[in-house]
């Protein structure tokens, strides 16, 4: 996987454009998740514009990376990168949280089969893609041609559920699951380390047998690398400890737990449309 400079504007052009589309789920909702999406873009971006095996004419395609979304309240970011992707259309988008529509305020598979689990409680996404990527290796062996992406939050390592998981693959190592955190250090009330703080997080991991890194989650160049790197490991799972700014770029958002459950107004939406015009210092004309 290389990353040229075209391929790196390519990228952050997208990741704008979903942002965008996050902010205006969310004005239209008017509930919802701002921190979580807006900090996890970057890395939605670079695995639905990069990394992923997938084929939006083949959605449910046998051989297809799978990604489990463990912290379910950051969905929008999810749906908008499937629609920036072309599996949805994008107005379909300010459906979010309606009655009816199948974008819920949490995902549910059964009516959005897009999301490979359904979740919204916590703790439970690592145990669901441990037990996905040892079926796998049942099923296809050494054969697999897939990898198991867990995208999960710092809050929920707050859950003792997480760690059955991440003890069990340290002992099984299936060498095509990677788990990805999004530690912005905030979660519903708090910063992470007043509640119940996690550090040092990378020692815990290292010591369940896990092959761990530690990324700049805003830096595709890093994503990229880490990735690459996890592939090349055979012969145990990867953590990317993604170090990322909650809210990230739009600065009345960025690095404010309180914006962990709670949507723009209108006013503050527009505010924040215009300053995503200018993320990256290129101007992004409407
Ligand atoms: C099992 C469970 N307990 C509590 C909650 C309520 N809850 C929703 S989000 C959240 C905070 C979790 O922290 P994190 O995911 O790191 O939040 P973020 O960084 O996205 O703001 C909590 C406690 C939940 N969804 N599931
Ligand atoms: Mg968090």
């Amino acid at each position: 996987m290389i990353l040229t400079e075209e391929k790196k504007k390519y990228l952050e052009d997208k990741a704008r454009e979903i942002r965008r589309s996050v902010i205006e789920m969310l004005v239209e909702a008017k509930s919802g998740h701002t921190a979580g999406p807006l900090g996890m873009a970057d890395i939605f971006t670079a695995l639905y514009f990069g990394i992923l095996k997938h084929d939006v004419k083949k959605p449910e395609w046998a051989d297809r990376d799978r990604l489990i979304l463990s912290n379910g309240h950051i969905c929008p970011v999810l749906y908008a990168t499937l629609a920036e992707a072309g599996y949805l259309e994008k107005k379909e988008l300010l459906t979010l949280r309606k009655y009816g529509s199948r974008l819920q305020g949490h995902p549910h598979r059964e009516f959005f089969p897009l999301a490979e689990t359904s979740s919204g409680p916590l703790g439970e996404g690592l145990a669901q893609a441990v037990g996905m990527a040892l079926a796998d290796r049942i099923d296809n062996g050494k054969n697999s041609q897939k990898f198991f992406y867990c995208l999960m939050s710092d809050g929920e390592l707050e859950e003792g559920s997480t760690w059955e998981a991440v003890m069990l693959a340290g002992k099984e190592k299936p060498h095509n699951l990677i788990a990805i955190i999004d530690r912005n250090n905030i979660q519903i009330d708090g910063h992470t380390e007043e509640v119940m703080p996690l550090e040092p997080l990378a020692d815990k991991w290292r010591a369940f047998n896990w092959h761990v890194l530690e990324i700049d989650g805003h830096n595709f160049e890093e994503i990229y690398a880490a990735i690459g790197q996890a592939k090349s490991v055979f012969n145990r799972p990867t953590v990317i400890i993604a170090h990322t700014t909650p809210g990230k770029g739009v600065l009345e958002f960025e690095g404010k737990y309180e914006w962990h459950g709670k949507p723009p107004t209108r006013e503050e939406g527009e505010k924040a449309l215009k300053e995503l015009r200018t993320l990256n210092g290129r101007l992004k004309e409407d």
